[in-house]
């Protein structure tokens, strides 16, 4: 594993520099892409920024996140290439891994204990809360830039992965991360009210389906929902209006694990997983079907249709669930 010293003087020596995280960003991945993008440019490299997918609506409010550009698949000619809370090389998506191919250096960032260390730098942190902890404690570490721009950008890294400081691996590392920020002007009110207080109705029509249609198993100890395409077109769902739902379900006291499948584009099904008791661990469960993530919460790509794919995950994270008996 390389150090921040390392990384950080790859970083300082290299003047062409990509940025890059996972496919369908979330607030972690959009979050620490701006956070470190911006910083390089502050210290005068020529930075691309990029991301397979668009960014969603519901996060375009961050600062400067004009600066991203939709990966082209066309190779960059780079001095490094840093990829960002992406679990394996894959999941930068097939023309974010084109952009990046010429690049002289891969440097991997993430907090993912399923990430292989891929790259040619690669620091993994499973502990660390989200990949936006890490990033301010590179940049702060190496003395890189910290603007208010990239204070708001971790910011929404870091409360988006944390489900708002309440998941376990919230620590107080990162709440004084937080304490700094906001010690240096950082508003975190005015950020919380854009993030969890600003929803399209669509996205309650959205949790009233889901509501209506959830399923337990398992003595109560799982709940599923079934995210159709029909349900999509009817509430006119657009990409970061189920961010969040899961929370809901997994509320539930008998609850330990919950999850939510839901219909691609391209025919497959998407299982994004959340375990509430850490002897229960959703990563194995999603490994089994080529997935992967945290202990706590992971995802995996499935064979259509819906209800059968639905059908033999709920098998195995039964089978996960009974070593709590
Ligand atoms: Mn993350």
């Amino acid at each position: 594993m390389s150090s921040y010293d390392e990384i950080g003087a790859v970083l300082k020596s290299a003047q062409r520099i990509g940025v890059a995280a996972h496919v369908r960003p979330d607030g972690d991945a959009v979050g620490s892409l701006l956070g470190l993008a911006l910083s390089l440019r502050e210290m005068g490299k020529e930075v691309y920024a990029i991301l397979e997918d668009k960014v969603p609506g519901n996060l375009l409010f961050m600062p400067e996140v004009g600066f991203i550009r939709q990966s082209d698949g066309v190779a960059l000619d780079l001095d490094a290439a840093v990829a960002l809370d992406t679990a394996n090389q894959e999941r930068l998506g097939d023309k974010t891994c084109a952009c990046f191919a010429k690049a002289g250096t891969l440097i991997n960032i993430d907090h993912h204990g399923s990430n292989p260390r891929y790259g040619d730098m690669p620091h993994v942190e499973p502990t660390a809360s989200s990949t936006g902890q890490m990033v301010y404690e590179l940049l702060k570490h190496q003395g890189m830039p910290i603007t208010d721009a990239i204070r708001q950008n971790l910011y929404v890294a870091i409360s988006t992965d944390t489900g708002s400081f309440q998941y376990p691996a919230t620590s107080p590392a990162t709440h004084e991360i937080i304490a700094e920020m906001m010690a240096a002007g950082l508003d975190t009110a005015r950020l919380c009210v854009a993030l969890y207080q600003t929803y399209p109705a669509r996205r309650l029509e959205l949790m009233r389906a889901m509501l209506n249609e959830m399923q337990f198993c398992s003595n109560n100890r799982i709940v599923s929902w079934q995210l159709t395409h029909e349900t999509m077109v009817r509430c006119a769902m657009v990409p970061g209006d189920t961010e969040g739902l899961i929370d809901t379900l997994r509320m539930v006291d008998t609850v330990v694990a919950a999850v939510i499948f839901e219909d691609m584009p391209d025919g497959k099904i998407r299982a994004s997983a959340r375990s509430k008791d850490a002897r229960v661990d959703v990563s194995a469960v999603c490994a089994k079907f080529g997935g992967g993530g945290h202990r706590l919460a992971a995802g995996a790509r499935m064979k259509g249709p819906i209800s059968a794919a639905a059908e033999i995950f709920l098998k195995e994270l039964e089978n996960e669930v009974r070593r709590i008996d």
